[in-house]
């Protein structure tokens, strides 16, 4: 499997262990050509060796690094020399001036089942795996074995290819396998890769092949760096470009992970858009934000990451959720910095007029501790949960809510004023809910609707509404509902004119595993306004924006009244829009079915009912054990009235408009070919007296030309 012609230095830092001569026997029964080199000989071995490979079971220790071992390094890469970082020689890179974050989690793992690398889809055709026919590759079934992997924090330069594989479970925050794009490369893997430890035959195979392989890969060719320019990131959509469940045009990340948006703000004419980002994989874990600019909020170009956890920052495990204000033409974002146990407040400004650079405040964290007046809530994560930020002005005053929870009453709004977005005064609870120990408000925002205004939070569940008025720092509820009655969470709003325009975040509810295997994770929902009718209750209705997606109109002939039998279209799709009216008559329901299979085995059922609800069924949605299959509910008002709804349909979202007032979103994973659309009735008649159907445009636009884009990449 190892190129011929390849010769390897086994990096000795002593006295060889029973591991390391474990390893370095295996690597002369490879039958290439291989020699010890001690840790001084790096710079003697220039041209004379391809790779070096640095096995190390033993803590590793600044100490044991001569001062010219960094040049020594760097002259040997330059010289297009690859470089093999094993179990805790990975611990090494900071030191040796490769990364300035090393690994985070490093020690001795007890591996009880055959555990492993997780590779990254992204990088699946890379060569140290590209023989295998799994990304799950286990190399060691017993023991135990020294590791080191990132956990919290992920490389500065690196990029993450494999997180963990236990058994059968995908354990993405365990990141072991990390490439650097330094001279001829350098790949480290701090997964448990033990020669001296006995295992399986099936295991010592894939072990034995993973280690010839990176070693083959440091030979051939160049390792993947970070993605980090807006080029970069759009290029990374490619691979995702068949993925029928890839929704087309709802916003999703260019790879790996999205949740809330975030910042949202129309600056110097233009739509920015920010979001909660992992760029080690689609997974929840060190968060970023991402970034997209828009001039008419449907196409998006990706942008270079806004910002990025400063390794000793109080931002060090998170740039969590957060929102952004022009403060007299200075673009200010707060953000939660999330640091061991603590979330904080902090804030960064930018001088860039495209918004892609930022500069974090010296003085973060901005709010240094949570009042302590309260019982705020104490919990397994979090010291006080405390978190995400909403801010007004009114008059010359700031206003900023922050989420989190009271321990014996409920999630709670909490309430600052501020001269300056620096000094915060709290001011006590906005509202406190009645959803009883344990809750907790997430992103609470509040919108000005004139003489009411609207106040909403996301309760880990559901985006719950509360209209009212506020009146000396209190919030007085008049009404309230759920924003969404689905796969909608941690919504944040733009004040455009007179205009709410609000996103959410459409999670994913397939697996882990599944979410790992797409290589992407996360959409937002079109921009919606939200408004207040005149009697008072929300209206929501897509932006008008939203009507220029439509390409072609499908010639849909649907009958007037439908009564018995089903009728299916002549034409469907994955990336459309459905827009009807009907009324039930004396029916009891009326389906409208999408993503139907040929044979409608698979199918998604939108049923509007007698009881003025509306069902999305998703019991025949996915494949069995793909996706939620519980049914999603949602009353619809007004009663006596015909249902004018609006389906969008994209991939694996459908985001559903009723009467202009009531959202529900569903995430669904039908196969490629489902795209099938029928309408029935059921038990009498039911009228259709508008239908219509259009193909919708994508919404990812090419990165501007590399000139437009600055050098700097990713603020600290
Ligand atoms: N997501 C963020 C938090 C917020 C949560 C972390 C809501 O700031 O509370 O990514 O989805």
């Amino acid at each position: 499997m190892i190129g011929h012609g390849m010769r390897v230095g086994f990096v000795c830092d002593g006295t060889l262990s029973a591991e390391q001569q474990a390893a370095l026997t295996w690597l002369e029964e490879q039958s290439i050509d291989a020699m010890r080199v001690s840790l001084d000989e790096i710079g003697e071995v220039i041209g004379t060796c391809d790779v070096l490979w640095w096995h190390r079971d033993a803590p590793f220790e600044e100490s044991l690094l001569s001062p010219s071992f960094t040049d020594a390094i760097d002259a040997f890469l330059a010289n297009d020399g690859g470089l093999l970082l094993t179990l805790r020689a990975m611990a090494a890179v900071e030191a040796a001036e490769i990364d300035p974050v090393p690994p985070d989690a490093v020690g001795v793992q007890s591996v009880t089942e055959p555990t492993g690398v997780l590779w990254r889809t992204l990088y699946d055709d890379h060569p140290a795996v590209s023989d295998f026919d799994s990304i799950r590759i286990p190399v060691c079934d017993r023991g135990a074995v020294p590791t080191a992997h990132y956990e919290s924090v992920v490389p500065a330069e690196g990029e993450v290819l494999a997180s963990t594989v236990r058994g059968e479970q995908a354990v993405p925050n365990e990141m072991t396998v990390v490439s650097w794009n330094r001279g001829g490369g350098v790949l480290g893997v701090g997964a448990p890769l033990s020669f001296h430890e006995p295992a399986e035959p099936p295991v010592v195979g894939a072990r034995s092949d993973l280690v010839s392989g990176c070693l083959s890969a440091l030979d051939d060719r160049e390792q993947p760096a970070r993605p980090k320019t807006a080029e970069q990131l759009t290029a990374l959509r490619e691979a995702f470009a068949d993925d029928p469940a890839r929704p087309r045009y709802h916003f999703t990340p260019p790879a790996n992970w999205l949740n809330d948006p975030n910042g949202l703000i129309r600056w110097n004419g233009r739509y920015h858009l920010f979001y909660q980002y992992n760029p080690a994989g689609p997974f929840h874990n060190t968060i970023h934000w991402g970034h997209a600019v828009s001039d008419d909020l449907l196409h998006w170009t990706d942008k270079q990451i806004a910002l990025a956890p400063s390794p000793d920052g109080p931002d060090r495990h998170g740039c969590w959720s957060g929102c952004a204000v022009g403060d007299d033409g200075t673009p200010t974002v707060l953000y939660t910095g999330g640091n061991g146990r603590w979330q904080l407040p902090c804030l960064a400004t930018s001088t860039d007029p495209d918004l892609q650079v930022w500069d974090k405040d010296p003085g973060n964290p901005i709010i240094e501790e949570p009042p302590w007046g309260l019982d705020l809530l104490s919990t397994e994560h979090w010291e006080v949960e405390f978190r995400d930020h909403a801010i007004w002005q009114d008059g010359e005053t700031w206003y900023q809510l922050i989420g989190s929870g009271i321990t014996d009453q409920g999630g709670t709004a909490l309430l600052y004023a501020s001269s300056d977005l620096r000094e915060w005064e709290y001011e006590g609870p906005l509202l406190i809910g009645e959803d009883g120990p344990g809750a907790v408000w997430e992103c609470p925002e509040l919108l000005d609707f004139g003489d009411r205004s609207l106040l909403h939070v996301s309760n880990y569940e559901d985006v719950v509404y509360f209209i009212g008025t506020v009146d000396d720092g209190k919030f007085d509820v008049a009404c309230r509902g759920l924003l969404d009655h689905g796969d909608f969470y941690a919504p944040q709003s733009l004040t455009d004119g007179d205009r709410h325009l609000t996103w959410g975040w459409l999670p994913e509810t397939r697996d882990a595993s599944a979410q790992w295997n797409a290589g992407w994770s996360g959409a937002l929902s079109l921009p919606r306004v939200l408004s207040l009718g005149d009697d008072g209750t929300l209206r929501q209705r897509p932006a008008e924006e939203v009507d220029r997606l439509r390409q072609d109109a499908h010639p849909t002939a649907v009958p007037a009244v439908l009564e018995g039998t089903r009728h299916s279209l002549d034409e469907g799709g994955r990336t459309l829009e459905i827009e009807l009216e009907v009324s039930l008559d004396d029916a009891s329901t009326f389906e409208l079915s999408v993503f139907e299979s040929a044979d409608r085995h698979e199918r998604t059922a939108i049923r509007y009912t007698h009881e003025n609800e509306l069902v999305v069924d998703r019991s025949a949605s996915s494949r069995e054990g793909v996706g939620a299959a519980d049914a999603q509910r949602m009353p619809v008002t007004p009663y006596d009235d015909s249902l004018s709804l609006r389906a969008f349909l994209d991939g694996s979202v459908i985001e559903l408009y009723a009467n202009d007032r009531h959202c529900l979103t569903s995430r669904v994973y039908p196969d490629a070919d489902s795209t099938g659309i029928s309408v029935a009735a059921e038990d009498g008649r039911a009228s259709i007296s508008a239908f219509e159907v259009w193909d919708l445009d994508a919404v990812i636009t090419p990165a501007p030309q590399p000139a437009s884009v600055p050098a700097d990449t990713e603020s600290q």
